[in-house]
């Protein structure tokens, strides 16, 4: 990847949604690192999990692949022939840079700029939805990844990483109080993280782990569990089980 800009957007944005624009694309490596914690390690078992279940000849895609580093993450795990990735993201800024990314990627990548919800998905043995379903309205999840489910072989896998709510309170004021402190850790002032929570708001929504699983029961997945949580950060692995 090319140099990492450091993020420093919300020194001065205030008031706008988020959204994946050009000044984001630029500072997206370092402020997806500086504000997921758990980030490098969901992409290092990204590869982890692709070398487990990538099937030959099959595809894998990454839905909501930003600059492609859970792409690369994918393409350096797999161990089997006949693969394509098939990257996916509706940030036009984003995929410019995640064209020059995928460059080094040593299984054939193909990246489509599309809104995740209208494409179809085939043959696949492997799906990432990395920090990408959070931003896709509630109400439309459940479709989403029911055509998921469809478009998969039996014996693949979905990996699913969201930013997580609880239902009690008091997990959920602690789970706040947690991640701002690793903000502040990563270098973020104080403003910049209430800015970035303000910006955020009503365009990331957080849904508890049990409603996670259960929808991914209610899509088809025979098997889900959870491999990872840091505070509100959280990754699932769902499976469509062999016939
Ligand atoms: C990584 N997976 O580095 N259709 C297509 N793309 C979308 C949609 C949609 N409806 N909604 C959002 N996106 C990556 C990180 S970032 C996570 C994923 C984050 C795209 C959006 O443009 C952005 O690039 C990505 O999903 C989410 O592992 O920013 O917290």
């Amino acid at each position: 990847m090319s140099q990492v800009a450091k993020d420093i957007l919300f020194t001065q944005k205030v008031g706008d949604p988020f959204t994946f624009d050009a000044d984001v694309s630029k500072v997206f490596e370092d402020m997806i690192q500086r504000s997921v914690p758990g980030y490098g390690l969901t992409l290092q078992m990204i590869s982890v999990i692709a070398g487990l279940y990538a099937q030959e000849n099959s595809k894998l895609y990454d839905l909501g692949c930003s600059l492609g580093a859970s792409t690369l993450a994918l393409a350096h795990g797999v161990k089997v022939q006949g693969c394509e990735i098939v990257g996916v993201d509706n940030s036009q800024a984003m995929l410019e840079r995640c064209t020059k990314n995928v460059l080094q990627s040593p299984v054939s990548v193909i990246l489509q700029q599309d809104d995740i919800q209208n494409i179809k998905l085939e043959d696949a043995s492997v799906v990432v939805l990395n920090f990408t379903l959070q931003f896709i309205a509630k109400e439309e999840r459940l479709v989403l990844l029911k055509r998921i489910y469809a478009g998969m072989r039996h014996g693949g896998v979905l990996i699913l990483s969201e930013k997580v709510s609880f239902s009690d309170e008091c997990e959920q004021e602690n789970h706040i109080v947690l991640h701002e402190a690793f903000k502040k850790a990563q270098g973020y002032s104080e403003l910049e993280v209430s800015r970035k929570r303000q910006s955020l708001e009503n365009v990331l929504i957080p849904e508890p782990i049990s409603a996670h699983h259960a929808r991914l029961q209610a899509s088809g997945f025979e098997q889900s569990q959870t491999w990872f949580q840091c505070f509100n950060f959280v990754s699932m692995l769902a499976y469509k089980i062999e016939k």
